[in-house]
């Protein structure tokens, strides 16, 4: 693994659990984790479990006792470590977004696409795919029980920056992060629009906007989505949107309304989608995601209304591996699904989905939102990945 911040805390829990919740036709082993301080990379991997530690991502992906890359950086280093990682023959799970543009994205389809002829796979971490209310609504979706889908209401609220002296963060620097809101939980709510609805988006017309220019600098290096700003720092400029917006129009005719912001006060992490079909009609929120909400169009009119699946059987995607009927699983348990169907893909000679080629497909709705957004929210195709 590469990273071993918020998201390699993560994933690192999901690699050390996974197969204690799944039978899976292989062991996982936490051989190695990057960093690029010493001292803190060393205390991550005795905290985290990894086997040994390093500082150069450059000796990981040439120890050949390893079989999986797990990238968990800032979106400013995914290509390179990705690509390298790839061609020396290395299984890469890369998070999202896939990278910090879409040029960057081609080069690693490219490189995805090259190793699969030799049985090298990668996938993309959108990991809110396997939150299992989801995943049982993508299959209702592609069983027909929303029939024609009409209309996608997707958010994806947080509120961690709305403090003017919170700092200027990796996740506020375009350099390193790409894009703000966008591309950090946009990107989210985008792949499962697209993954939901089996469909993919042909055009936006986006709002963007940067409400606090300019942010103290941080004393130490920080990611951290609760880090504090030292007293009297220099200001610098923040390069990132807080906030997006945009409309967009599916492939098969239905209309979509999105909304990422890091300035919804009291919203922490609020993953919010809505999806109208001439059948029937789901809603999905995070902060109660063993839930979906369902109404079935084709039940008599009086009988009719929103009612809660409670997503907890084992005839629910992923839940078997679980607790009974009624216990609850989380945020991390999405991350151990990932890490299940990448292992399972692998081992089996699959392709694991999201592939970077899905990836990519998010990576040019963000493009053509930045691009919308900076010509006064123009109308702006979205070119299919394959073009
Ligand atoms: C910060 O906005 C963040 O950690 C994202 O980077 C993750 O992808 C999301 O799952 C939670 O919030």
């Amino acid at each position: 693994m590469v990273g071993h911040a918020f998201m390699g805390t993560v994933h690192s829990q999901a690699w050390r659990t996974v197969n204690h919740a799944f039978d899976l036709p292989a062991q996982v082993e936490l051989a190695a984790v990057c960093g690029r301080d010493h001292e803190r990379v060393a205390a991550a991997a005795q905290r985290l479990g990894w086997d040994t530690h390093l500082t150069d991502w450059r000796e990981l992906v040439a120890r050949d006792d390893i079989d999986v890359i797990d990238i968990c950086t800032p979106g400013d280093s995914h290509a390179k470590i990705a690509i390298a990682a790839l061609e020396a023959g290395k299984h890469v799970l890369c998070e999202k977004p896939l990278a910090n543009s879409v040029e960057e994205a081609r080069a690693m389809v490219a490189a995805a696409d090259k190793a699969r002829q030799a049985g090298v796979r990668s996938a993309c971490g959108f990991n809110y795919r396997r939150v299992p209310a989801l995943s049982l609504l993508r299959n209702m979706i592609e069983g027909g029980r929303l029939g024609r889908i009409r209309h996608v209401r997707a958010a994806y609220l947080q509120d961690w920056i709305t403090d003017p002296d919170f700092p200027l963060v990796w996740r506020l620097r375009k350099e390193v992060a790409g894009s703000g809101a966008l591309g950090d939980i946009g990107a989210h709510i985008i792949d499962l629009a697209q993954y939901l609805t089996g469909d993919r988006l042909t055009g936006v017309c986006g709002l963007s906007e940067t409400f606090v220019k300019e942010r103290p600098l941080p004393g130490a290096p920080t990611g951290g989505l609760s880090a504090q700003g030292a007293d009297g720092a220099p200001r610098g400029e923040v390069t990132v949107d807080d906030a997006s917006l945009f409309l967009g129009r599916f492939a098969g005719g239905a209309l979509a309304s999105f909304e990422a912001t890091r300035f919804a006060t009291g919203r922490r992490n609020a993953l919010r989608l809505e999806i109208n079909g001439s059948l029937g009609s789901a809603a999905f929120d995070l902060e109660r995601l063993n839930e979906l909400e369902f109404l079935d169009a084709t039940q008599p009119v009086a009988e009719q209304g929103f009612r809660r699946i409670l997503v907890t059987e084992p005839e629910h995607p992923y839940m078997a591996a679980w607790w009974p009927p009624g216990h609850i699983i989380g945020y991390e348990h999405t991350f151990t699904h990932e890490v299940r169907d990448l292992v399972e893909a692998i081992v089996s000679e699959r392709d694991p989905r999201p592939s970077f080629a899905d990836a990519l497909q998010v990576q040019l709705v963000l493009d053509a939102v930045e691009r919308s957004a900076a010509a006064g929210s123009a109308w702006t195709p979205v070119p299919a990945g394959d073009d």
